[in-house]
């Protein structure tokens, strides 16, 4: 039957070599590529458990986004494109962890509890990103897939979020737009050319992104959108795989922690830049002043830029709709007064993970949530998406609350609703430039961030420390949060904390002050306390 077959392919194919542990945390399971053969094949295993217990197609992406070329990872893309339920995240430890032959007591124990009928038809969608790895990895996840009797579908090369907007196109019956590439690139292509056509080109506005790709799979993709929406938008694209290495010293990740700009990018002042991290879910921007210093726009500006702009049509297009904003505590202490105390939208703190924003903006009806990263989206609730398109058709309005009406509706086709998209979120922020008539600069001005560090320690066992309050607080070891307590006391401005790593194997430690040489000294300072 087909679980006898799913060990036979497993002892034949893909063996566990080795008895590391290897754990489905916030970013799916993440590690050096050469120990997850057998990981990926048994991902397949249970991508048609999943499929068969929604009887809805899932996804499968395998990458490790920002980490180096040598590691790789996998995530399951549940069927409206979302994050699976956590259940399923213990399902998929399990099975990875259990010897060969104890394969079908894990699977057993899944149908059981989740009451699966094995004899629903199962589709996977899959994709990769270019790391050389992903090839063979794919492989794997599609022989577990097959040993189960499900069916898949290879998309090959894709970015995380392109995966993620099929499979819930796929499952609303094409209510969300084309389940395909091209229509990913048709939608938001269509929906920014629609915007830029009524108003582009204002004020100090120009047109023009200087676009780093991470020598990563958003470098063959945004090129495919690029060449669709150029009569509005010319993006120049460099590390785009064909001579750096993936994420090496460039990327969103890079230019965040570095506070710098990437390799293989000349910036002169006033360009306005933006790097995508590996497998183009997160974007960052950045600029060079006359002075040449660095300024970076993080996901915290872009909330900013974003919630701000939002608010705006809405209420202009004489809707009532309760907006918020999720960031986690990473966000930078300018962001969160700025947003609460300028522009007065409700800002809530959850733990790091984009599960975690994506479920408390849930909470909203228009609902934009970020990481400081730079991952980060809108989402729309049913009730809201129903008005907004309703608002946009009533005759009965003025001309300039249906102009706001008809924009935040084609604003809402630009956004990729399912997950954080540096594409989309590109396209997104340049409508808002273009239609403020903003320079990056002027953007930049919203508020000033607190100079900050993020330093990370390594440890012998990061799970000793454990946190309350969306992780702004430590509750073990004992002693460490009054430590910390006291160190921050001692800056003005200051802030900090610790929190393990969901993704490595280190502590975090978070710092901002009044000066960058503080910010610096405080989180070494707490960096020593962690020890
Ligand atoms: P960890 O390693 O738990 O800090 C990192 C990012 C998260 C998220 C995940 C998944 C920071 C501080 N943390 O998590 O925001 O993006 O990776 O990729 O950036
Ligand atoms: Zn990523």
């Amino acid at each position: 039957d087909l679980l006898s077959r799913a060990v036979a392919v497993a002892v034949e194919k893909h063996p566990r070599l080795q008895d590391k542990i290897c754990t489905y945390g916030t970013a799916g399971f993440r590690t050096k590529a050469e120990d997850l053969d057998h990981v990926m094949y048994r991902v397949g295993l249970l991508a048609v458990l999943a499929a068969r217990s929604r009887q809805a197609t899932i996804g499968v992406m395998i990458t490790a986004s920002h980490n180096p070329e040598e590691d790789n990872g996998v995530k399951l893309i549940d069927q409206f494109g979302d994050m699976m339920p956590q259940a399923w995240e213990v399902y998929a430890t399990q099975l990875a962890n259990t010897t060969d032959k104890g394969i079908p007591a894990v699977l057993q124990s899944i149908v059981d509890v989740e009451k699966i009928d094995m004899s629903v038809k199962a589709v996977v969608f899959i994709a990769r990103d270019t790391r050389p790895s992903s090839v063979s990895l794919s492989q794997a996840v599609q022989d577990g897939i097959q040993a189960l009797g499900g069916d898949s579908k290879d998309f090959g090369l894709l970015t995380t979020p392109q995966l993620h907007y099929i499979v819930c196109c796929e499952n609303t019956k094409g209510d969300y737009g084309v389940p395909s590439e091209e229509g990913y690139y048709d939608k938001m292509s269509k929906a920014f050319l629609s915007l830029q056509n009524e108003g582009a080109n204002q004020g100090n506005y120009t047109p023009q992104v200087y676009l780093d790709a991470a020598n990563g799979v958003g470098a063959p993709k945004v090129t495919e959108l690029a060449g669709r929406i150029s009569k509005h938008l010319q993006l120049q694209i460099v590390n785009d795989g064909s001579q750096g290495k993936l994420n090496y010293r460039c990327g969103a990740d890079y230019v965040k922690i570095q506070q710098c700009a990437p390799e293989g990018l000349k910036v002169e002042p006033g360009m306005r830049c933006a790097s995508f991290d590996g497998d183009a879910d997160r974007i960052v921007y950045f600029f060079l002043d006359d002075q040449r210093r660095f300024h970076l726009m993080d996901g915290d500006k872009i909330a900013t830029l974003v919630a701000g702009y939002l608010q705006e049509l809405v209420r202009g297009s004489g809707l009532s709709l309760n907006l918020g904003l999720v960031q986690t505590a990473y966000a930078n202490g300018s962001s969160t007064k700025f947003i609460t105390q300028t522009m007065k939208v409700p800002v809530a703190c959850v733990p790091t993970g984009v599960k975690h924003l994506h479920h408390k903006a849930q909470d909203f009806e228009v609902g934009v949530y970020f990481e400081a990263n730079g991952h980060g989206t809108v989402i729309f609730s049913k009730g809201a998406q129903d008005k907004i398109r309703q608002q946009s058709k009533d005759q009965s309005l003025s001309p300039e609350q249906k102009k706001c009406a008809v924009r935040l509706a084609s604003v809402m086709d630009v956004i990729n609703q399912t997950v954080g998209d540096a594409m989309s979120d590109m396209l997104l922020v340049e409508v808002i430039l273009s239609h403020r008539g903003w320079s990056v600069a002027d953007w930049d001005a919203m508020y000033t961030d607190l100079p900050n560090r993020q330093i990370k320690i390594k440890v012998q066992d990061r799970t000793v420390v454990q946190t309350t309050d969306a992780e702004r607080k430590v509750t073990s070891p004992a002693g460490l949060q009054e430590e910390i307590d006291r160190l921050v006391s001692g800056f003005t401005n200051g802030r900090s904390f610790v929190r393990p790593s969901g993704t490595e194997d280190v502590v975090r430690v978070y710092a901002e002050a009044d000066t960058q040489g503080n910010a610096d000294q405080l989180a070494h300072r707490v960096g020593l306390a962690v020890y």
